[in-house]
């Protein structure tokens, strides 16, 4: 049995156009924070795989800490990390995967295609098996059929892409490959909203969506999932990541009081706000900063 905990999408060093300097500031501290608690957590919890499934940076443009604080927080982390870069933080020789030094526990898949030679824990009788984002867009179809070897071993898979359609530019990844990949579990990234636990055929698999819509205090119900896996399958402990729209406050304009409003996720990149009040002019390229309490969650361009 291998204790797993997969997470996705961080977008390490986001923009954050919505916000002033300051408030950017303080959101890229809190998500450089998240990583650190999410290995103390991890180690609490007796994980032995972490599977990081892409979209960890937002861009090869980070700031020059934060891969480097990435690196130092995992190094702490008492098992293995494993991260399938996605298409945000895709692996190219300018990538913050291939500038920075990471720790010896740390496996980053590099290659486009998933290839039927996985990385061997013995000490955790598992195989994982993965991809790399090699370029931001990737539109041709996952070949997962017969990828995993019948050896007795767990077969994990990890990649970032979308599951359950046939056109994305992110790596479609069609049901029929799942259910004849021959893995016990895939790990997926890309899309913010968790997906719950999915099986197709024997195979369970799951994305955790965006790791930190709030204070990373909620680590365990937010953004990550923790289970084990063995010969019978996939169990969480804590894999119950709610789906349901965030309740929270948000500011339009400079000096506005915050309004309360729910949000929910439309895409990997929008989601859908609604008031509970009408507001008054609200326009196209406008800033929106939502709020949880004093924290600042994000903000986006309304559309
Ligand atoms: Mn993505």
């Amino acid at each position: 049995m291998v204790r797993i905990l997969h997470a996705a999408d961080f977008h390490l060093d986001s923009a954050f156009t919505g916000l002033n300097e300051q408030q950017a500031r303080q959101r890229r501290q809190e998500s450089r924070d998240l990583t650190r608690r999410m290995v103390e957590y991890a180690n609490d919890h007796g994980v032995q795989l972490m599977l990081l499934a892409g979209d960890l940076f937002d861009s090869d443009s980070i700031y020059g800490q934060t891969a480097e604080e990435l690196a130092a927080a995992l190094a702490e982390f008492r098992g293995h990390v494993v991260i399938a870069p996605g298409n945000h933080d895709c692996y190219t020789a300018a990538s913050p995967y291939a500038r920075t030094l990471w720790p010896d526990n740390v496996l980053i898949f590099t290659a486009p295609e998933m290839l039927s030679m996985g990385l061997s824990f013995p000490q955790y009788g598992c195989t994982v098996y993965g991809a790399a984002f090699t370029a931001p867009e990737m539109p041709e179809s996952a070949e997962l059929a017969g990828i995993a070897e019948q050896d007795g071993n767990v077969a994990i898979g990890i990649l970032h892409g979308e599951a359950g359609v046939k056109d994305s530019r992110y790596r479609p990844i069609p049901l029929q490959q799942i259910a004849q990949s021959g893995l016990d579990y895939l790990a997926l990234g890309h899309i913010h909203a968790a997906s719950g636990l999915l099986t197709e055929g024997r195979t369970a698999y799951a994305w955790p969506g965006c790791a930190m819509g709030r204070g990373f205090d909620e680590l365990g119900e937010k953004g990550v999932y923790l289970g084990t896996l063995d010969a019978s399958g996939c169990n969480w402990i804590s894999g119950d990541v709610p789906g349901a729209p965030l309740r929270v406050t948000a500011r339009i304009r400079y000096r506005q009081p915050e309004q309360p409003c729910t949000v929910t996720a439309t895409g990997p990149d929008t989601v859908h706000v609604s008031f509970e009040t009408p507001q008054r002019a609200i326009t196209r390229g406008q800033a929106v900063v939502f709020y949880d309490g004093d924290t600042v969650l994000g903000g986006g361009t309304i559309d």
